[in-house]
């Protein structure tokens, strides 16, 4: 049965060929040094995100790292406000403050962009937090690299969310690597989704190139979740054709891995489904193509002519109102909590 929630197929296809055209150009524009700082991208893990994003309701949560351009795209942020943002531009997601790591839409329900590995699980977790603790059915996904499993901040996160019975998805994007360390050199497990275990999370191991597994697995664990509220782990096992950022080389690994993943392409795959069931004809691929490279042109036109943020904004946003007076926290107009959950559910 086809959950309610899954999106049009060539709907999501599209939404592949947009990040991987954003990604393409992200890229060029970095080489014309239109764009400062670190830039990772995204290519090849694509059908990740959009599966996810395609089994769950605009008014969920998400939040990753730093290789966080596709999931902004794919939550409904603008190319041009993202393209912005990599300019550093006042019409970025985050008001050009953020840059390439830190991506940021709240309308959209898209929590960053994190720079520091694993620093954000527990902020996903505290997001889960705020989901039972108003007694919602909204579910958080939290998408983190294989790199950030041997943090300790993950593992306090997880901790809690098992104890809380959070409703909460950690969606580990296993591409092999961190930096240029391959995964059997950084961690002791024989499969990540073992850590899962550890915490008596449900977790299960997901063919991360695939799209229409990714959506039905996602789909699958969050209406669960919804029903009543737990947390759980997929390993998506996917794999970056670029570098870790643009500036390494990615020497560390064959061109013959490389070669085998290419031709694993998660577009490739998905538009071959759609073609040989009859849902899309070369033509329609190719417009939806053409259009996405429109879009994406289109937005590097819209950075290049919006303006820089003005210098006294520098400091903005960097704490909330009022809290960056010493020793005066900030003022809220909420009601001071007195616990989190009954005893019962404390347990
Ligand atoms: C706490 C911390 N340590 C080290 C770094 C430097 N660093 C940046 S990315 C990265 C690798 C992370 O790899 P992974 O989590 O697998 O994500 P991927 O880049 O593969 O998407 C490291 C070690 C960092 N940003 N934060
Ligand atoms: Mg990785």
């Amino acid at each position: 049965m086809q959950p309610v929630e899954q999106r049009d197929e060539v709907e999501m296809l599209s939404l592949m060929l947009l990040i991987r055209r954003f990604e393409e150009r992200a890229s060029q524009q970095y080489q014309a040094q239109k764009i400062g700082g670190f830039c990772h991208l995204y290519i090849g893990q694509e059908a990740v995100v959009t599966g996810a994003i395609a089994a769950i309701r605009d008014d969920d949560y998400i939040i990753t790292a730093y290789r966080d351009h596709a999931h902004a795209l794919a939550r409904g942020t603008s190319a041009d406000a993202c393209m912005a943002e990599l300019f550093g531009k006042e019409t970025g997601c985050s008001r050009g403050l953020g840059g390439s790591m830190h991506f940021f839409d709240k309308k959209h329900h898209m929590y960053g962009g994190h720079a520091i590995v694993a620093a954000h699980v527990p902020l996903a977790v505290g997001l889960a937090f705020s989901i039972k603790y108003r007694g919602e059915d909204r579910v958080t996904l939290c998408f983190f690299g294989d790199g950030a499993i041997n943090q300790g901040a993950f593992h306090e996160a997880l901790n809690l969310a098992a104890l809380y019975k959070l409703p909460i998805v950690f969606i580990c994007e296993n591409n092999l690597f961190a930096m240029g360390t391959s995964v059997k050199r950084s961690t002791s497990l024989r499969q990540i989704v073992d850590r899962a275990e550890g915490y008596d999370i449900p977790g299960e191991i997901v063919d991360g190139m695939n799209f229409r597994e990714v959506r039905d697995k996602v789909a699958e664990i969050v209406d669960s979740i919804r029903k009543e509220a737990h947390p759980a782990f997929l390993e998506m096992r996917t794999y970056r054709y670029r570098g870790h950022s643009m500036s390494d080389p990615a020497s560390y690994r064959t061109k013959q891995e490389l070669e085998k993943y290419r031709l694993d392409d998660p577009i490739t795959r998905l538009r071959a489904q759609l073609t040989r069931e009859g849902k899309i004809t070369n033509e329609q691929f190719d417009l939806l193509d053409k259009r996405a490279k429109e879009t994406v042109l289109a937005s590097v036109k819209f950075a290049e002519k919006s303006p820089q943020p003005p210098l006294d904004t520098l400091y903005d946003y960097t704490y909330a109102n009022g809290a960056a007076a010493a020793g005066s926290p900030a003022e809220s107009d909420e009601p001071a909590g007195d616990g989190v959950f009954s005893g019962e559910d404390r347990r």
